[in-house]
């Protein structure tokens, strides 16, 4: 996998101490402590700004996570400790905060709202394997969701015995449209005008303009890290013309359901899919929930032997075909 989506620091000087410390713990608690944990420094930066959302260049005043929606993926692994670092800078306008679903620490102190020209540092350690949701939740949390600020973290299984190895990974995010980013009444009666993968309206559907596609070869086994952002709408995650062959609640190997057609995965909520392409063709990825699919949330696997190696999915902003350029600032830090 060439990933990695996110830069952190491994924090190798730090985990010859945590080593020797996870060797005596383990020794006292007579239980097996992986001695090699590791420490990573994550920041990120509120950027309000605005992001390309379709293949015909519409724009939409967001509010991200260095300037990206969604934004970066995370990934750790078990046992790994996560010093984390929100910047708010003072050339934004409004508070934000940041809420990791992977995190079991105090929400009143860690969670809270940095106005701008603040920043908030806090730590936790990811105890538990899985994909999971982070997202900011500045009041009204609705609105910034909706806007914008969200991710996933994955937080692999320290044992890769546990799982079958993926041949081919992707991080589909699914959230919700509001083409008026300030009626935040319109958020409260859920009147989305759009569903998107990974911040964009049909992102991954060829036939529409400036679309794409999910690549992979027959045989393989796709391993989807699929997170419902929401603000609302529950996703009924399904690949027409397949069927998942494991899906992972939460992403947590240990919740193994096999042989499944459709899966729920509500807002806030992930799982993680693995699909076995049986042969050559096209499976569009789809929330059966049909108002979201046909509103643009629809992303087409398309398996044939010429795939090329994909890396871990790219929480990249939408490149369009015509000008090639990137139409989100580079990360704010
Ligand atoms: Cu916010």
């Amino acid at each position: 996998m060439q990933e990695q989506t996110w830069q952190h620091n491994h924090g190798r000087r730090r985990c010859k101490a945590a080593s020797l410390l996870g060797v005596t713990l383990a020794l006292v608690a007579g239980m097996t402590v992986s001695v090699h944990a590791k420490t990573h420094d994550i920041q990120m930066t509120a950027v309000e700004t605005d992001i390309v959302i379709d293949g015909g260049g519409e724009k939409y005043a967001a509010w991200t996570f260095n300037g990206q929606m969604p934004g970066p993926v995370v990934r750790v692994m078990e046992g790994d400790t996560v010093n984390f670092t929100l910047t708010n800078p003072a050339t934004n306008k409004y508070p934000h905060a940041m809420d990791f679903h992977a995190a079991e620490i105090d929400f009143l102190n860690n969670y809270r709202a940095v106005n701008a020209g603040e920043t908030i540092s806090y730590t936790f350690i990811a105890k538990k394997p899985g994909v999971f949701f982070y997202h900011c939740g500045a009041p009204p949390m609705i609105q910034h969701v909706a806007r914008g600020m969200f991710g996933a973290i994955i937080v692999e299984p320290k044992d890769a015995k546990v799982w079958p190895k993926a041949d081919r990974e992707y991080v589909l995010v699914q959230s919700e449209y509001f083409k008026n980013p300030d009626d935040v009444q319109a958020m409260f009666d859920r009147k989305y005008d759009g569903m998107m993968f990974n911040g964009g309206i049909f992102k991954y559907h060829p036939f529409v303009t400036g679309g794409g596609k999910l690549d992979a070869k027959p045989g393989e086994r796709v391993r989807i890290y699929f997170v419902n952002a929401g603000p609302n709408e529950f996703s009924s995650f399904h690949p027409i013309g397949e069927i998942w062959d494991n899906v992972y609640e939460s992403g947590n190997p240990a919740n193994n359901l096999k042989g499944v057609q459709t899966y729920v995965v509500g807002p806030g909520s992930a799982a993680t899919f693995d699909v076995v392409v049986e042969s050559a063709g096209a499976y569009p990825l789809v929330t059966h929930s049909l108002t979201g699919a046909l509103r643009g949330a629809i992303a087409v696997l398309l398996a044939g032997p010429d795939a090329k190696p994909a890396p871990l999915m790219p929480m990249v902003p939408w490149v369009l075909p015509a000008s090639k350029t990137e139409t989100t600032p580079p990360t704010g830090h």
